[in-house]
């Protein structure tokens, strides 16, 4: 059975599996969900009701294996399912190097993603207390990866799912009025060096295009 990845046109998450999904060569059919006016994913897709009954999200993976939800979740399997050297290895060797790598994929979606997802609901008031406090949160996020790309070339040492996620809640941060700046110059350098990947650019040049089209703003450093 061919691997099936239900995403939807504007999400971050599901550029995550996507983006990983092509890094690794995996075989897949890409399912985009119906999304309307509004930003919501309607009407649910069958099999997004199936695997992910009570969330109802995507992304979600189904293959002949396994039904999963969940980016994060879909990144172990996909390592373990896809792993090298058959495959690129997304997560770096080494227990301890794995384990921050990790750490940092998850801080990426649960300490960096809710300042963006606060401005969501802030794009009126970029000036108000909660909205300014959000774009510190993510100018301190910026400055403590900046701090790590001293001693090397990706967050986690070689190129990781922890780069693929940080890439992708960025872009949506940048979109959000909290973008990066000339303050962290290596992070810019590293923006650049994951954004010119094929596989990134496979899935994000889509999704800009699809912002374009709906007269949406596309952020300045992907407008090419
Ligand atoms: N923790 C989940 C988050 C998934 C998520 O927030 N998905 C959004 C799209 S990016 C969604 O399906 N939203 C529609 C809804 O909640 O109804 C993951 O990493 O996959």
């Amino acid at each position: 059975m061919t691997t099936h990845i239900y995403s939807g046109p504007l999400s971050m998450f599901g550029a995550k599996v996507e983006i990983a999904a092509r890094e690794k060569n995996v075989p897949f059919e890409l399912v985009m969900v119906p999304f309307v006016e509004g930003d919501a994913y309607e009407p649910k897709h069958p099999e997004v009701l199936r695997v992910n009954p009570v969330k109802q999200q995507v992304p979600v993976l189904v293959d002949d294996e396994v039904s999963l939800f969940d980016s994060t979740q879909i990144f172990e399997y996909l390592e373990d399912r896809y792993p090298a050297p058959t495959s690129l290895a997304l997560w770096p060797q080494g227990i301890a190097e794995r384990a921050r790598a990790r750490q940092l994929e998850q801080k990426s979606d649960e300490v960096f993603f809710p300042n963006v997802i606060k401005l969501f609901g802030l794009q009126e008031a970029m000036q108000s207390p909660p909205a300014i406090a959000a774009c510190a949160g993510c100018a301190r996020f910026y400055e403590e990866m900046e701090g790590l790309l001293a001693t090397r070339e990706y967050l986690a040492g070689p190129y990781s799912f922890a780069d693929i996620a940080f890439y992708m809640a960025h872009v949506f941060a940048d979109r959000k009025g909290a973008g990066m700046t000339g303050a962290t110059p290596r992070l810019v350098a590293w923006r650049d060096r994951v954004g010119d990947r094929p596989a990134v650019r496979a899935v994000v040049d889509p999704m800009m295009r699809f912002l374009a089209s709906q007269g949406r703003g596309v952020p300045a450093f992907l407008q090419r």
